[in-house]
């Protein structure tokens, strides 16, 4: 089986999965299992060597922005409270505070560089799951990579529509059910700098983004979530917008995800990739910084 299949497999969580049994004598007999994800202890274990093997043809893309003091993070205009960046505390380092260990506290918001908003992020998903509650299984899942980089150099409030995605699905197949959009705009290029990855003048910060309509169409098709390049999954003249924030009012609402400042996109296909997305379980947490990984078959 394609790992591909084996994410779409896990990512609609049909109960019960069939797992056929190759072993002698008991032919293709179906051997039902419950949920989305075999325990080990259900697998047999040439199966699980078969899912290994298939790792070898397989190239490992980190989307992962490095965490450092100099990450860029969203700024909100006043009254609004805005995030912690990420930063380093040395507890000892081989010295007299620890002779021979070097370790760090760190301080970070939740929605600090590369990170997975949660539905309970926003007011319209505040009964929804916190970071800790996203399923494991949902956190292995196919991914459509649609590029819109012309688009946002020529404009960077370019806003994708959805007459974009329906020409984008006519030319390369429908977004895959329980995956990821992944929203290819080349602003990773600029993450280098908070000043350019924000990039505001007088008038608010001006990065591409995604039209309301467009929004609360995402929000009523079958995707897991929205990820992004950008510091938010919001455009950055979406706080003018009616409503404000539409990707987070209308996805997170949805009980959809969002991840950000994703990077290393363009080394993606349009259809195939599988991505792992790990935030860290903070109980009641509204998100975390997340390490994010794609499979793509060679
Ligand atoms: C809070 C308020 C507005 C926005 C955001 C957070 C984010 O972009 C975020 O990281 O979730 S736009
Ligand atoms: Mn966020």
């Amino acid at each position: 089986m394609l790992l591909v299949d084996h994410a779409l497999m896990l990512a609609r969580l049909r109960a019960p999965v069939y797992h056929r049994c190759p072993k002698k004598g008991t032919g293709d007999t179906p051997v039902p299992y419950a949920g989305g994800v075999a325990h080990p202890a259900l697998v047999r274990k040439d199966t699980r060597m078969s899912l290994l093997s298939q790792l070898a043809d397989v190239d490992v893309i980190d989307l992962t922005a490095p965490l450092s003091d100099q990450t860029p993070i969203l700024q909100l205009p006043p009254p609004f409270a805005n995030t912690k960046s990420f930063s380093l505390t040395e507890i000892s380092r081989y010295d007299d505070r620890g002779p021979a260990w070097y370790w760090n506290d760190i301080t970070t918001g939740e929605h600090a560089g590369t990170h997975f908003d949660a539905p309970v992020h926003w007011i319209t998903g505040k009964d929804g799951e916190d970071i800790s509650q996203v399923p494991p299984a949902k956190l292995i899942a196919p991914a459509a990579v649609l590029d819109f980089s012309l688009s946002a150099a020529a404009d960077p409030d370019f806003l994708l529509e959805v007459s974009d995605v329906e020409a984008w699905e006519e030319a390369n197949g429908p977004l895959p059910d329980g995956g990821w959009l992944l929203y290819r705009t080349g602003w990773d290029a600029r993450s280098g700098d908070q000043r350019e990855f924000l990039n505001a003048n007088e008038t608010g910060p001006h990065t591409p983004g995604i039209s309301v309509e467009c929004a609360a169409w995402l929000a009523s098709r079958p995707i897991l979530g929205v990820g992004v390049e950008t510091v938010g999954t919001d455009a950055g003249a979406a706080h003018s917008f009616e409503p404000p924030f539409p990707c987070h009012t209308a996805l997170l609402g949805a009980g959809k995800y969002g991840l950000t400042q994703l990077r290393n996109l363009e080394l993606l296909p349009p259809q195939g990739a599988v991505i792992i997305a790990a935030p860290l379980p903070i109980v009641g947490g509204s998100g975390s910084p997340c390490r994010v990984l794609a499979l793509v078959e060679r």
